[in-house]
């Protein structure tokens, strides 16, 4: 029933218009699909891409012989299987973006066979929980020309009654954001997310995103908290953060981190401080770790050894999940674990450049993640949202 009978690899759009892996596997009961995400903000320790047609070209000699004939249900086995024949730590052999399609396949395609959802499949009888969705709805840094120099500005419902009123709720903020900045003659185009990328500063997207927010909780009836990805790997040179109207050292901007967190009542912090800065982290965790959570994304790459640095060293109280990181599912599943058993919270996230791939929302669901970092608004983005709403119909 969950014996893998063909794996069939080809190459397709994503929403940057650049190509991305897609995989499809089957068993002689089940079917699986899935897609490469892949990022423009990403971590120097992530698992390497590979140009995509090479990558298939390869996987179809070399890998996937490998892979048929093999039991779908073993997810360890089978992503065992991947990194046996790459032989390389950082999967840059088959190539990180063959690797997530591939692991994903394999997990809808036994979830297909056994009849059941994803993330019943891979949550069992106590996946009882969506994620809240957190949305960005002003943006700039790597994903937009000419925006704000904090990449993501970023809102979650945390009083919603529901995933579904939670997903309205965001959709709501975008819009209002759209009136005020066109009340504000700053009106603008929309970055790779799908959120607005204004020629505004840092300090006016606060402004302009506390009040859409505060307009529309008082609208829905629920909070709505604030959060950002300062993606501060990319605003890192030559030992300070270059702001267009600040340079800032660590403790500057450590300070400064902490300072914006009480002013705008932030309640979500990722990427504060550059991809090697563990101690850095610590030190903004012990000074507001108890109001906010501080998420770690470029720093940890959904690696296990990097998580464990940062669980010695007090780094964060949260580590952004990201599968094409690491690039398979038994590694995205040992990142979380590890983190959830020290007492870290998770977020699953989408990439920058996406397809239409649900599945981050079934393994958000299924793995007992806090929040689905997947936009607001956006055809990629909204295919992910929708399938929580429907995941959430059936809990
Ligand atoms: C991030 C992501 C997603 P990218 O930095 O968290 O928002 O961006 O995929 O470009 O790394
Ligand atoms: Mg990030």
């Amino acid at each position: 029933m969950t014996t893998i009978e063909a794996v069939k690899l080809r190459r397709i759009l994503d929403s940057r218009g650049n190509a991305t892996v897609e995989a499809d596997l089957w068993t002689a009961t089940g079917y699986g699909r899935a897609a490469a995400p892949s990022g423009a903000s990403t971590g120097t320790h992530e698992a390497k891409v590979r140009p995509v047609e090479e990558a298939i070209r390869d996987a179809e000699e070399r890998l996937i012989p490998d892979l048929v004939g093999r039991d779908a249900a073993d997810q360890a086995g089978f992503d065992r299987a991947i990194r046996d024949n790459d032989g390389t730590p950082d999967l840059s052999k088959v190539g990180a973006n063959v690797a997530v399609a591939l692991s994903l396949a394999n997990a809808r395609a036994a979830a297909d066979a056994y009849g059941q959802e994803l993330f019943r499949y891979l949550g069992g009888c106590f996946a009882a929980e969506t994620p809240f969705p957190l949305g960005n709805v002003i943006g700039g840094g790597a994903h937009a020309l000419n925006a704000t120099d904090i990449q993501e500005f970023l809102v979650v419902p945390t009083g919603a009654p529901s995933a579904a009123d939670g997903v309205f709720a965001n959709a709501a903020v975008h819009r209002k954001v759209r009136d005020l900045l066109v009340s504000m003659g700053k009106g603008s185009g929309k970055g790779d997310e799908g959120a607005w990328a204004p020629a505004i500063d840092d300090l006016s997207a606060f402004e302009v995103v506390h009040q859409a927010v505060t307009a529309v909780s008082d609208e829905v009836g629920f909070s709505i908290g604030m959060g950002i990805d300062v993606a501060a790997s990319e605003l890192w040179n030559d030992g300070a953060y270059r702001y267009r109207d600040a340079s800032r050292s660590p403790e500057d901007q450590v300070a400064y981190i902490a300072e914006l967190m009480d002013r705008y009542n932030l309640i979500y912090v990722e990427d504060p401080l550059q991809e090697e800065d563990f101690e850095g982290f610590a030190d903004l965790t012990s000074l507001v770790g108890d109001r906010c959570l501080v998420c770690g994304d470029d720093l940890f790459v959904t690696n296990p050894e990097r998580i464990t640095s940062g669980i010695e060293l007090g780094s964060s109280n949260c580590v952004l999940i990201k599968p094409n990181q690491i690039g398979t599912l038994t590694d995205t599943w040992e990142a979380i674990e590890l983190s959830h058993t020290h007492g870290m919270d998770t977020v699953m996230s989408h990439r920058s450049g996406e397809t239409t791939d649900t599945t981050i929302a079934h393994l958000a669901t299924a793995f007992g993640c806090i929040f689905l970092k997947t936009g607001a608004v956006g055809g990629e983005r909204i295919a992910k949202l929708n399938e929580l709403i429907r995941i959430e119909e059936q809990l």
